[in-house]
């Protein structure tokens, strides 16, 4: 039946250029709200006829009512098959991994990622291409431009159907398959490590600790980690999903993921420890009282791949989003291989893997992940580097001692100011572009400043064009200051300052990052007014 698409209007659907529509659950409850983007979705994407689709999502609040209705609408709309996760759960991976197994069309994928979880907080909903990946900005546009002007959706009426048993069954003449969320995505886990290696590493007194932070990876861990590799019972911490994350914040980092921290940097520490996302798509690494950056940790995995079975015939290339460190730079180099600089955002790197250009890609937000699923990933990243330590039998810092004795040590730091104006924010990043031509050539923090821009991109493969990705300060030593609004906050305005820094003499890599960098965070202070235009002395997230 088509049911009239107009009572939410004005319908403020998915802007471009973000990754996926996020707004408040009270937002998606209005009336067709949801319907009028899943329709603006199914009129954007081409010819699904006959086709199959996959569904799933991180298990917050109104995951199961939003399936029930996207279900209703893709056999109301012609796909002759959804694939969902059991209970309703797939993480972003295990989605990206069951779409490229099965051939898919598509997938639709319920999550706001790391935001609060639960009826007053949020909910979200991003659309992923056949290779499994993020949809590309000029299908997103399309998404866009036909929620302006949306006028009816299709669904069918009948009763919910059950999600929580697998099976197969129809629903007026789609068919409808209740996978196993799991199996797909730990086999494909298995086909990449060396399980052998990390089970008896897992055995001996290697101790660890992982927190799914009550939400998707905690059935995913349990399996592989526990179940698979015979990590023992209680390794998985806050691994059962919560409709609410249990009232927390699942973003994997320093101040967020508190409780590992402390577990971490406390009196008997593990060797290692993780945590995960809201979806499952980022991770952090910690040994014991020691933090891997994100940026680190991606060049350390290019550094080892040789000696990961599913990448030990070699990677192909690395990717990394523009604000992340230019550590894995030196490692492509030292290798002879590329090395791309992508906007932030995964879908950028997508071109790359389906090129075969790039193996590895990451950014500094806690996303790492390579071409075996087009999506960031969370427990491959765990499972890479107990991979690594499983074979060189060395500590987390001992692995990146190391590493930035060879290579060199990229200082690195972001500073997040969440939820401040929006008009205060973007005067910020203005601050900055209207001294593009005065800067240069001047000194700031001690070091010449060579260059400054908004960064664009071209897509390699495709040529296609994003501009204003970011606002740069470069110096001439290596060293960088960048600016850049985030686009997945749902109140205000978030202003992300990166910092980087390259120190080449090891005698100096044991700095505390914030130390190291003092001068440029000063500088970057300065130069963009930052703190007297949100009236905030300090940032709400230090990475
Ligand atoms: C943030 C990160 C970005 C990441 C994006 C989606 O975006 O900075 O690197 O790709 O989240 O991650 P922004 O625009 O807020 O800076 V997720 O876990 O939400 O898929
Ligand atoms: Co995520």
């Amino acid at each position: 039946m088509q049911i009239e698409a107009v009572s939410t209007r004005p319908f403020e659907g998915q802007r471009p250029g973000t990754s996926g529509l996020r707004k408040k659950v009270k937002v998606f409850q209005q009336a067709h709200y949801l319907e009028n983007f899943v329709q603006s979705v199914f009129d954007s994407i081409g010819d699904f006829a006959g086709q199959t689709l996959v569904v799933g999502g991180d298990g917050r609040y109104y995951n199961r009512e939003a399936i029930q209705t996207i279900l209703k609408m893709a056999a109301a709309n012609g796909f002759s098959k959804v694939l969902v996760g059991q209970g309703g759960i797939l993480s972003t991976p295990a989605a990206s991994c069951v779409i490229r197994k099965y051939n898919a069309y598509g997938g639709l994928i319920l999550s706001a990622s790391h935001n609060p979880a639960g009826p007053d907080d949020d909910f979200g909903i991003k659309y992923n291409i056949a290779n499994g990946g993020p949809a590309p900005e000029a299908v997103t546009e399309a998404i866009y431009a036909r929620t302006q002007n949306i006028s009816y959706y299709d669904i069918i009426e009948c009763p919910d159907v059950d999600l929580d048993h697998t099976g197969s069954f129809e629903l007026v003449g789609m068919q409808v398959e209740v996978i196993d969320a799991v199996a797909d995505y730990a086999e494909l886990m298995q086909s990449l490590f060396d399980f052998n290696a990390i089970r008896d590493l897992l055995a001996g007194d290697f101790s660890r600790v992982f927190d799914a932070m009550h939400a998707v990876t905690g059935p995913y861990a349990k399996v592989i980690l526990e179940d698979m590799l015979g990590a023992a019972d209680g390794t998985v911490i806050n691994g059962e999903p919560k409709e609410d994350f249990g009232g927390g914040h699942p973003d994997p980092n320093l101040t967020y993921a508190h409780e590992l921290v402390d577990i971490l940097y406390g009196e008997d520490a593990p060797d290692f420890g993780a945590a995960s996302d809201g979806d499952g798509d980022r991770n952090m690494i910690l040994g014991n009282h020691f933090f891997v950056t994100p940026s680190d940790s991606l060049a350390v995995m290019a550094a080892n791949a040789q000696l990961v079975p599913g990448y030990a015939s070699g990677i192909s290339g690395v990717a990394r989003s523009m604000p992340t460190s230019a550590a894995a730079d030196r490692v492509a180099e030292s290798l002879g291989l590329d090395c791309y600089e992508t906007p932030t955002g995964w879908k950028f790197f997508g071109n790359l893997m389906d090129a075969g250009r790039v193996t590895l890609c990451g950014e500094e937000s806690f996303g790492t992940g390579s071409d075996h699923v087009r999506e960031k990933d969370g427990l491959w990243a765990v499972l890479f580097w107990l991979n690594i330590l499983a074979v060189r039998k060395e500590s987390v810092k001992s692995i990146l001692t190391d590493h930035w004795k060879k290579f060199g040590r990229n200082y690195y730091s972001r500073h997040d100011y969440e939820g401040v104006d929006s008009a205060a924010a973007t005067q910020v990043l203005q601050n900055v572009r209207d001294q593009f031509t005065s800067l240069p050539g001047t000194r700031m923090a001690g070091r010449r400043v060579a260059s400054c821009d908004d960064f664009a991109y071209t897509d390699p493969v495709d040529g296609s064009i994003s501009e204003n990705q970011g606002v740069r300060i470069l110096f001439e030593d290596g060293s960088r200051i960048i600016f850049r609004l985030s686009g997945t906050g749902t109140s205000g305005a978030t202003i992300r300052v990166y910092l980087e820094s390259y120190e080449p003499d090891s005698s100096r890599h044991g700095l505390d990052a914030q130390d190291a960098l003092a001068d440029m965070i000063e500088a970057a202070g300065e130069v963009s007014q930052l703190q007297k235009l949100t009236g905030r002395d300090k940032p709400t997230v230090i990475t």
